[in-house]
């Protein structure tokens, strides 16, 4: 068995750890990744397509965001469409200039990894049998690579390795609180290098269930439509998902519509997830390995990024400042977060989703709340705060509001 040892142990090599990693880096802490899949797996992966402000400031911080600047998409609005009318939601006017960028996760993911690639930092790609050890007092993680076998002795563990990664599954049962919920149906989506629809979101509420238009690209576009979570890709020609899409769109926006061959067409079931607390000892999970949330609110990789962000400057001023403060903290300075936008995406997903089940009456109430965010300045701000994701602190002027 090979040993080394590192200051900071990162398992997986999502955007969650690879942020971490460049951000540690950067500080000049001593880490290293281990991650289950290959490195071309990992970049292929296609995911999220907006990104907060916050994400973007922490990846300018990252020093990977020339990509970013010269290929993102700023934008100041979204559209949501019901009843066969499209309504602008201005998000850059409703929340004093605030905006979101449209870059894909899969480019976030392969620009951090040529970053670490050409730092020459050490990342273990198809590691086996990964197993993490001894978290709450001297911590090392276990591992096969190439036939080999590792044992990492380490100062901290964070654990970014997602939805099914080993580290939250290593916490004892009796030291952890889940939060769950399951919807009945996932999103089918298919990636296309046809130009987009339209130049901004749209965001679909029809009687035959939700639709979003998205896109990664001025030439390539993401689209969704509701499935049934019993549905398979394999009951989905290109030809039956435009047909359906178009379905669900207006005149306008079906007649615009450029079609065209599938790169990528898979379903994302949808469930909201919260772990509580996010330490335990000296493991600290991060992004999808503590919560998960519906992708309708574009939270995922937004809420990894903000979780990374605690964590980094937590480590930081662990080793360069000797100070536990921001480690004590974490936990709950992610979860204050976490929840809100938990919410936001539960709120959006309920609102504008087709659920077979619901009363006639709680339908009738779902499009009452649709109708009057669109048509309230204080609806329409709330959706927009949230969408562009909210600030770290509360609002000053809510203080002055009872002063
Ligand atoms: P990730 O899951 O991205 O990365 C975890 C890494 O850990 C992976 O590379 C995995 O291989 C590795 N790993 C797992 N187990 C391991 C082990 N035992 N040992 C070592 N490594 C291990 N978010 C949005 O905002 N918008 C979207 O449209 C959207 N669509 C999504 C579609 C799908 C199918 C999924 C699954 C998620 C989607 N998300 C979306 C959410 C997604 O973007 C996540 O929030 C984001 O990937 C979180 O990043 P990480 O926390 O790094 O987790
Ligand atoms: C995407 O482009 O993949 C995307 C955009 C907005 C969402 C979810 C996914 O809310």
């Amino acid at each position: 068995m090979e040993k080394l040892s590192t200051q900071v142990a990162i398992i997986g090599s999502g955007p969650a750890g690879l942020l971490l990693g460049q951000l540690l880096y950067k500080a000049g802490i001593d880490h290293l990744i281990i991650e289950q899949r290959s490195a071309d797996y990992v970049a292929a992966r296609i995911r999220a397509g907006i990104l907060e402000q916050v994400s973007v400031d922490l990846l300018r911080k990252a020093g990977v965001a020339e990509n970013l600047e010269k290929y993102g998409l700023p934008h100041d609005g979204i559209e949501i469409l019901t009843h066969q009318k499209k309504h602008r939601i201005n998000l850059n006017k409703l929340t004093g200039g605030k905006q979101v960028t449209v870059y894909g996760q899969t480019e976030v993911t392969k620009d951090l990894m040529q970053a670490r690639e050409s730092q020459q930092l050490q990342t273990f790609y198809e590691a086996d049998n990964v197993r993490i050890h001894d978290f709450d007092t001297q911590p090392y993680v276990t591992f096969d690579n190439k036939r080999q076998s590792f044992r990492i002795d380490c100062q901290f563990i964070a654990g970014c390795d997602g939805f099914h990664g080993v580290c939250r599954a290593s916490v004892p049962q009796e030291k952890i609180k889940t939060f769950e919920k399951v919807y009945p149906f996932g999103w089918l989506g298919v990636l296309a290098d046809v130009p987009p629809v339209s130049e901004e979101l749209i965001y679909v509420q029809s009687e035959r269930g939700f639709a979003l238009c998205s896109m990664r690209s001025n030439t390539r576009s993401r689209y969704y439509i509701q499935v049934p979570i019993t549905d398979s890709v394999e009951n989905w020609s290109d030809e039956a998902f435009w047909a359906e899409l178009k379905n669900r769109l207006d005149e306008d926006s079906r007649n615009k519509l450029v079609t065209g061959a599938s790169i990528e067409k898979s379903i994302a079931p949808l469930r909201s997830f919260i772990t509580e607390p996010m330490r335990f000892g000296k493991l600290f999970l991060a992004g999808d390995a503590a919560h998960i949330v519906p992708p309708t609110g574009a939270k995922g990789l937004n809420l990894a990024a903000s979780d990374i962000g605690f964590l980094a400057e937590a480590f930081i001023e662990y080793f360069n400042r000797h100070s536990e403060h921001g480690i004590d903290n974490y936990s709950q300075k992610c979860l204050a977060r976490v929840w809100k936008a938990e919410r936001f995406s539960w709120w959006m997903t309920h609102l504008l989703h087709r659920f077979d089940t619901e009363s006639e009456f709680d339908h009738r109430m779902k499009q009452a709340e649709l109708s009057y965010i669109l048509e309230s300045f204080a609806g329409q701000s709330s959706l927009a705060e949230n969408y562009v994701g909210l600030p770290f602190e509360a609002d000053v002027k809510l203080a002055a509001l009872n002063a």
